[in-house]
């Protein structure tokens, strides 16, 4: 048989797609996941049992990362490995992580069906709380597998109700024995949607990121003195609610001020005690920075923060900025991004190079081997939304090159 003329089922992978977005969608069509969630798990379980149907060799980490092995001839060489993640964003896409995970089964399900086998072994995983939206940082289950968390610290880690990581991996039953630590990796690809405007705005199917930007994390905690929104003169008021908002102005400015390619987010916010007619004394919220240019992303930040020590200081309003991630920007390996960008044409896609501007497991399995990406167009540029969309034929399209990368990855 030959191999090329193989194309992935489409209808299959759309109902797979479908089938998933079931559990935890929202009345919006979007879904509402997170991470360690009762509704993470039952996606968990699904996915699981996917694996099983093809019979591949499941592993769960003591990360909860899920692993589904396809044996290969020669199972001591290096594996081929690819997936992205489950989890959601609030009220996010139907897309967004899944299409990587569901790409990669597609792809598995394909070989089983065809009775192929592989030099190297082909292994599928579905990495634990890439968004990081529930517990920060972002990318956990990748970041422990690959060294660059501490698994400990990475349990410790509380969501707003202050539950913990390891606690919930545990309650929802994805604590795995296997140790998360990184294995020898021949090739990584990761299918994703693009989750901007570029691919739509120029025409073009397949996107071949060379590499994603360097990303900052802050929390900052701002306090002032409560008191009764009446008699309180305003010249008498330590407001942490007013300074904060002075502080997220800074933050919009900071790219324009950097003069850079930079952009720079304010996403969550707390205020307490929230009410009224008290005069906020605790706000807490977090900073997003990136850029491809590691230095100016660290250079806005050391900016940043002597422009909230001018307001603190002006208001009367101690303010704290904890750095909670850094994560320097990626460059993928040059020879699987041309594989992906040869692979698009060859299956007549149109193709174009770029680079993320959002965060993926890639980045840190690019630390321990050839790691590259496939996007597909955003419709509309959305992500992170309920409207999160992209079309049937591109996602077919994307999982067609995936399917391909791997092979060729696979047999050399
Ligand atoms: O933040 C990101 O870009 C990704 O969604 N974690
Ligand atoms: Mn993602
Ligand atoms: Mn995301």
């Amino acid at each position: 048989m030959n191999f090329r003329d193989l194309r992935i089922n489409g209808q299959r992978l759309k109902s797979t797609i479908e089938e998933l977005a079931q559990i935890g969608g929202t009345p919006g069509g979007g879904m509402h996941r997170l991470a360690l969630t009762d509704a993470d798990q039952k996606a968990r379980d699904l996915f699981v049992r996917w694996l099983g149907e093809i019979h591949l060799e499941i592993t769960i980490d003591e990360m909860g990362n899920i692993f589904g092995r396809k044996p290969g001839e020669k199972v001591d060489l290096p594996m081929v490995l690819s997936g992205s993640h489950l989890d959601t964003q609030p009220f996010g896409g139907r897309f967004d992580g899944i299409l990587g995970v569901t790409g990669a089964l597609e792809a598995l399900r394909v070989m089983r069906e065809n009775r192929m086998e592989t030099r190297r072994t082909v292994t599928i995983v579905n990495w634990t709380d890439e968004e990081g939206t529930r517990f920060s940082p972002a990318m956990l289950g990748s970041g422990v597998w690959a060294g660059r968390f501490d698994r400990d610290w990475a349990y410790s880690r509380q969501d707003v109700q202050g539950k913990k990581f390891g606690e919930e991996l545990e309650r929802i039953g994805y604590r795995g024995r296997a140790p998360a630590r990184k294995w020898p990796v021949h090739a990584y690809f990761e299918y994703h949607i693009e989750q901007g405007p570029v691919l739509e705005r120029i025409g073009k199917r397949i996107g071949a990121p060379k590499g994603i930007l360097g990303i900052r994390w802050y929390d900052v905690w701002v306090e002032g003195k409560a008191n009764q929104a009446g008699p309180t003169p305003m010249d008498a008021r330590n407001d942490a609610l007013v300074a904060a908002a002075e502080m997220v102005l800074r933050v919009n400015e900071l790219p324009g001020k950097m003069g850079g390619n930079m952009v720079a987010t304010v996403g969550e916010i707390q205020n307490s005690p929230n009410s009224r007619n008290i005069i906020p004394d605790r706000v807490r919220f977090t900073v997003d920075i990136r850029s491809w240019d590691d230095n100016l992303k660290k250079e806005g930040a050391e900016e940043l923060e002597k422009e909230f020590a001018a307001i603190s200081k002006r208001r009367g309003c101690p303010v704290r900025m904890e750095l909670i991630w850094d994560i320097r920007h990626t460059v993928f390996d040059p020879s699987l991004v041309r594989r992906v960008e040869k692979t698009a044409r060859e299956l007549g896609y149109s193709d174009h190079s770029m680079v993320s501007g959002a965060g993926h497991d890639a980045a840190y399995v690019n630390e321990v081997g050839p790691t590259a990406m496939i996007f597909v167009p955003s419709i509309g540029g959305r992500s992170h939304v309920e409207v999160e969309n992209t079309s049937w034929e591109d996602c077919e399209a994307g999982a067609n090159v995936l399917f391909h990368c791997l092979l060729q990855s696979a047999n050399e």
